[in-house]
């Protein structure tokens, strides 16, 4: 028998016996045994039970959650809390190569301000895009709150494809927020600022040179990408715009974005003046805004917008003359704006005010159509009165913030940031049913697909501001703690507290697992960042490096366990540009790379194509190898940067020290090749002898192994060729490279092999 074979066997045998042994262990201790000495209560299992996933199963819903100052998104299942992945989205990020690599800094610089790299970001409001006012899986938008941006996730690889930098705020805060067909994503600013770039005017301008707004982007679903030439902002009253929602069924078509500091104030504690927090919350009302975008839209087409910085502007008093603007006062300090599910209500809540005010956009709409107004606030735009757009004010505790909706129709959950509670409440019949304590001080919860027309209930996720004494101690930054409620009850059941220790996660959302559909490897040579084939991939056999003055070219590959080339010659100075195309096809086989001490990383998934640059500024022996534990021979799947002085040339030609082999080696190596081809034959007649074709990934584990039995011949006709000069050193080194090509042939097969035996492949004559 080959060692390939029989190493299985004296695995499966120590195995065995561990298990057995362990055995005996485990059934001396019952769950009562385990809830005494764990001090468990049955509440506590109960809780367990409903978030625990066994190995092998997966989670129901999954959540993309802001990743708060570190500029990523955060991946994580429903109800396990596990997390899955983090998306680099605003920041560099080593591991997926993200600002490492040519096609991902592409990506950072389109997110650039005034010329500046921006490395890091502060990610607030995930949303992911909708086909009829459902998630339909398939694009994630989320903003950066510091350096006014958005970026443009796809969910077919959760890369960034995107990053837009807005046009003429200096901060904002409300976005992304998306139209039920995702023809535009929202982003409102928030601190009022002169909308030129790089203008200044006194604060003691505030009122006519500074400005707050809207920008409505518009998104091109089949380019997968936002349209700036095709985007455009309302001009808005230097209030604080805070957060928005989009109306939705008979409110499609409207836009709806809460405001703080309506009061204008101007602080200035060193001149001597109160503090922005006491100026900015005196008075008892600020302002939803109230916008027909459709209408804006049209009106911007027709060519009514100004250019500002090369983006359209709508003006204020044309927004106000052609009747697509107004303000409904809401009380007090307000924060949230959220649209019910049937889009007929909107819900905010004041973070001074213990009520939630719910409006009415029948209401609104017949105050408009009325040319009902109270007043018309400093700027002409006109004031609908409270009672004429409240439909009921609810009062739910200290601290409102944000609210989210039930499966069950008319329920609502909102987060009460000062109780630290999350209060269950009707906004049909205006009843409180249930309040649950969370730890501690909540901002935003999330329901299951709780923005969609359609929530799912089920789950809601409680994302707290404060951890405090939930964790074991890390040092005086705490991590954040989501706490993960069931509402599938009358009551509310708290399940489980995750840490999140990736910065502050704003705002989350959560989708059916079963709706998204990403791929597991790329078409071979793709540019994932641009989603088309790279003009520089190159196949198996056409590898080459080529040198023009002091540029040097490689076109490279990489496959279990070796690059072409394995070594790169250059002279200090020269430029090098690699291109490097993963031809893997096996799901999962994920190569690195990088040269050491060259600040170069790439990730290479299965199929994709990645562009690595760096100037050779140092003479030097640099190894580049591959970073992810990939194969058996990972550690060998490396090669040489070899950086020579200016004009070096070779003094003595020194042999490439190598190991004496004889032809018994030789010969011991063929029997061991004609052994593991043995091994081969049988998995190959296992997957062929059942309806392997019907399952992808085996078909494109079974391509990867007859890649590599491809190669074969080439390198037996090498051993052979050497033998018969009795070079047995080269003949025994060939007939090694061709075990290791079965080796991996016999790798791949065995997975397919498992594969097809756990899905239950059928027989087939
Ligand atoms: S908000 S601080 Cu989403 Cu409550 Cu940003
Ligand atoms: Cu490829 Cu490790």
């Amino acid at each position: 028998m080959s060692t390939f074979a029989v190493k299985p066997t004296v695995l499966l045998v120590a195995a065995g016996i561990g298990l057995g042994a362990a055995s005996t262990a485990w059934s001396a201790e019952s769950l009562q045994d385990v809830l005494k000495r764990r001090g468990l209560s049955q509440q506590d299992v109960l809780a367990a039970a409903k978030t625990y996933v066994p190995t092998g199963k997966r989670d129901e819903f999954v959540v993309f959650s802001s990743g708060g100052q570190s500029g990523q998104v955060i991946v994580y299942g429903i109800p396990s809390m596990r997390i899955l992945k983090y998306i680099g989205v605003f920041t560099p990020e080593p591991w997926q190569g993200y600002g490492f690599d040519e096609e991902s800094k592409m990506v950072l610089r389109g997110g650039r301000i005034d010329g500046r790299d921006m490395t890091w970001g502060d990610t607030h409001h995930p949303a992911i895009s909708e086909t009829n006012g459902q998630y339909d899986g398939q694009f994630l938008f989320i903003n950066d709150k510091a350096n006014p941006r958005i970026a443009v996730l796809d969910l077919q690889d959760f890369e960034t494809k995107q990053i837009v930098v807005n046009p003429i705020y200096k901060s904002e805060h409300g976005g992304a927020f998306v139209t039920t067909n995702t023809e535009y994503v929202f982003e409102a600013a928030q601190y009022p600022a002169p909308l030129e770039n790089q203008k200044f005017y006194p604060l003691e301008e505030m009122n006519d040179k500074y400005r707050g707004g809207m920008t409505y982007w518009k998104f091109d679903r089949k380019e997968g990408r936002i349209n700036v030439k095709e985007s455009f902002s309302v001009e808005l009253p230097p209030y604080w715009q805070d957060l928005s929602d989009a109306g939705k069924g008979p409110s499609e078509g409207w836009s709806f974005t809460n405001s703080f500091c309506s009061e204008r104030y101007v602080g200035g504690i060193e001149k001597g003046r109160p503090p922005y927090e006491a100026g900015c919350s005196a008075k008892d009302t600020d302002y939803l805004h109230v916008i027909n975008w459709k209408k804006a839209a049209e009106l911007v087409a027709a060519g009514k917008a100004k250019t500002i910085n090369n983006h359209k502007v709508l003006p204020i008093d044309v927004a106000v003359k052609e009747g697509i603007l107004f303000l409904v006062p809401e009380p007090k300090s307000p924060h949230g704006v959220d649209v019910t599910p049937d889009g007929k209500l909107i819900i905010v809540a004041g973070k001074l005010d213990t009520h939630v005010s719910v409006f009415s956009f029948e209401k609104i709409m017949a105050a408009i159509k009325a040319g009902k107004f109270e007043s018309k606030d400093p700027y002409g735009i006109p004031i609908i009165g409270i009672k004429d757009a409240l439909d009921k004010q609810v009062q739910l505790g200290l601290g409102p913030l944000h609210t989210q909706y039930d499966s069950k129709p008319c329920v609502a959950y909102t987060s009460l940031y000062v109780d630290s509670q999350v209060a269950k409440w009707d906004y049909c019949t205006g009843k409180v049913l249930d309040k649950l304590s969370v730890h501690y001080n909540i901002g935003h919860l999330m329901t299951m697909e709780g923005d969609s027309v359609s929530p799912k209930g089920r789950y809601l996720v409680a994302l707290n501001k404060l951890a405090i004494d939930r964790f074991v101690p890390v040092g005086p930054l705490h991590p954040q703690n989501h706490q993960l409620i069931d509402i599938s009850n009358d009551k509310m059941q708290l399940l489980y507290d995750m840490p999140l220790p990736l910065g502050e996660p704003h705002y989350a959302v959560a989708i059916e697992a079963a709706k998204l559909k990403p791929g597991v490897r790329y078409k071979v040579g793709t540019d994932s960042r641009t989603g088309k084939l790279s003009p520089d991939y190159v196949r198996a056999g056409e590898e080459v490096t080529t040198k023009t003055g002091n540029k040097i070219v490689v076109k490279g590959t990489l496959i279990r366990s070796h690059f072409t080339p394995e070594t790169i010659e250059a002279e200090v100075g020269d430029e090098i540009t690699l291109h490097l195309t993963n031809l893997e096809r096996a799901q999962d086989e994920t190569h690195g790379f990088t040269v050491s001490t060259y600040n170069v990383h790439a990730s290479l998934e299965p199929g994709k194509t990645v562009t690595v640059k760096f100037k050779a500024d140092k003479e030097g022996v640099y190894p580049y190898y591959c970073t992810e534990f990939c194969s058996a021979l990972h550690l060998e799947m490396m090669g040489y940067l070899l950086v020579k002085p200016k004009g070096w040339k070779p003094t003595k030609t020194a042999a490439v020290a190598q190991a004496v082999y004889t032809e018994a080696d030789y010969k011991a190596t063929l029997k061991k090749v004609a052994d593991t081809q043995a091994v081969i034959d049988s998995v190959v007649g296992f997957i062929t002898s059942v309806n392997y074709k019907d399952f992808p990934d085996v078909v494109a584990m079974v391509e990867d192994a007859t890649d590599q039995l491809g190669k074969i011949p080439e390198a037996k006709a090498k051993a052979e060729a050497a033998a018969a000069k009795k070079d047995w050193d080269q003949a025994n080194l060939w007939a090694e490279q061709i075990w290791q090509y079965q080796v991996k042939a016999a790798d791949l097969g065995l997975r397919a092999k498992t594969y097809l035996e756990q899905n239950n492949a059928k027989k087939v004559q």
